[in-house]
C-alpha cells in the first residue's frame, strides 16, 4: 500500500542511510513560500551529508516515501491538503485524498518502509489546559510504540513542556539531549528542564538506538537539539508572543488539530517573520544531525 521511491527502496535494500522528513511542517507549519524552499533545501542538506531524504506524505489518497520536487510544491500550495495525524490516514486514503502527515503519522509510515530516523522541527506534546481540554499529541502515543528515532529541536512553549517531558517518561520513551544538560524550547536553547538524559554526537547517539532496539524496546527514541546560538530566540523574547497567540487562540475557540497550525502561524505574525527565520535555521541543523546519526547507524 504504501510507495517508496526507487532511490529509497534500493537504499533500505542495500542497508545504506535514509532519513525520513514529515509534511505537515510544509503544508501546515509554514507559510508559502518558505515552506517549500525549506522543504529543498533539507532535503539537499541530508543528501550532503551521505544519506538518503525521504519525505512522507498521502498524495491522491497513496501514501508515498520520497517525493518529487512537484510533490513538494503540491503540499505547499494547495489548499486541500488536510492535516494527517495517525487516525486521519485511513480516511486520507479511502478519499483518494491529499495529506500532510504529522510527527505521528510520519513515524508510522516511515516504520512501515523501514526507515530508522526522522528528522522534524517540534514535537507535539502535551497542550497547556490539556488537564480540562484532554488535548494530547498523539506524536507521544506514537512514539510510546514505534521504534523510529525523531530529531528535533525540543517542543514549544505553546506546548507544557514539563507535563510533555512526563508523560514521555510515563510511555517508557528515551529522550536525549544532544550535547546539553538542558531540554531545548525549539526557539530557545533552554527551557528551564533538565535534560531527561544526555548524548554528545552521532555516534553515542546511534550506539543509543540499537541498544534500545536490540534489547526489544517497542518505543521510538526521542533527540532534542538545540537552535544554533545565533537564530535562537531568547525565552524571555519568545514567551510573550506565545502568550498572545495563546490568548487569541482561546478567543476565537480553536482546537483541536487546528489548535497546532493556528499558534504557529500566529507567532510568525507576531514575531514579523523572525520566528520564521529560526524555525528554518533550526530544521536545517536537525537535518544536519540527523543524517550523521542516520550515517553512524548504518556504519554499526
Ligand atoms: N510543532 C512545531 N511545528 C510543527 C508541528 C508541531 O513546532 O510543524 C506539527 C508537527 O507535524 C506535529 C504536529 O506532529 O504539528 C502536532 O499537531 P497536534 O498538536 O495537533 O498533534
Ligand atoms: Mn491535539
Amino acid at each position: 500500500m504504501i510507495q517508496l521511491t526507487d532511490e529509497v527502496r534500493t537504499a533500505l535494500e542495500e542497508g545504506r542511510p535514509v532519513v525520513a522528513l514529515e509534511s505537515t511542517i510544509i503544508s501546515h507549519g509554514m507559510p508559502y513560500p518558505q515552506n517549500v524552499a525549506m522543504a529543498t533545501e533539507v532535503e539537499g542538506i541530508v543528501r550532503e551529508h551521505g544519506a538518503v531524504p525521504a519525505t512522507i506524505a498521502v498524495l491522491g489518497g497513496v501514501p508515498r516515501v520520497g517525493l518529487s520536487p512537484d510533490d513538494l510544491e503540491l503540499l505547499a500550495s494547495d489548499p486541500s491538503v488536510v492535516k494527517v495525524s495517525v487516525r486521519d490516514l485511513p480516511t486520507v486514503i479511502a478519499r483518494g485524498a491529499h495529506g500532510a502527515t504529522t510527527v505521528a503519522a510520519t513515524m508510522r509510515l516511515a516504520h512501515l518502509a523501514g526507515i530508522r530516523v526522522f528528522v522534524t522541527g517540534g514535537l507535539g506534546g502535551v497542550h497547556r489546559g490539556a488537564e480540562t481540554s484532554f488535548d494530547v499529541s498523539a506524536d507521544l502515543t506514537e512514539l510510546s510504540t514505534t521504534p523510529v528515532c525523531v530529531v528535533s529541536a525540543g517542543v514549544k512553549s505553546i506546548l507544557d513542556i514539563g507535563l510533555t517531558l512526563e508523560k514521555l517518561e510515563t510511555l517508557g520513551v528515551p529522550v536525549l539531549v544532544d550535547g546539553a544538560d538542558e531540554f531545548p524550547s525549539f526557539y530557545s536553547r533552554g527551557s528551564g528542564f533538565p535534560a531527561p538524559l544526555r548524548a554528545d554526537g552521532p555516534d553515542e547517539i546511534a550506539r543509543t538506538l540499537d541498544a534500545a532496539w536490540s534489547l526489544g524496546l517497542t518505543s521510538g527514541v526521542v533527540v532534542a537539539h538545540p537552535v544554533p546560538e545565533a537564530d535562537e530566540i531568547p525565552a524571555d523574547e519568545i514567551s510573550a508572543v506565545i502568550d498572545r497567540a495563546l490568548a487569541d487562540l482561546d478567543e476565537r475557540g480553536i482546537s483541536g488539530r487546528d489548535a497546532t497550525p493556528y499558534l504557529l502561524g500566529r507567532i510568525v505574525e507576531l514575531t514579523d517573520g523572525r520566528s520564521l527565520v529560526a524555525n528554518i535555521a533550526l530544521v536545517r541543523e536537525n537535518a544536519r544531525v540527523g543524517a550523521r546519526i542516520a550515517v553512524a547507524y548504518a556504519a554499526l
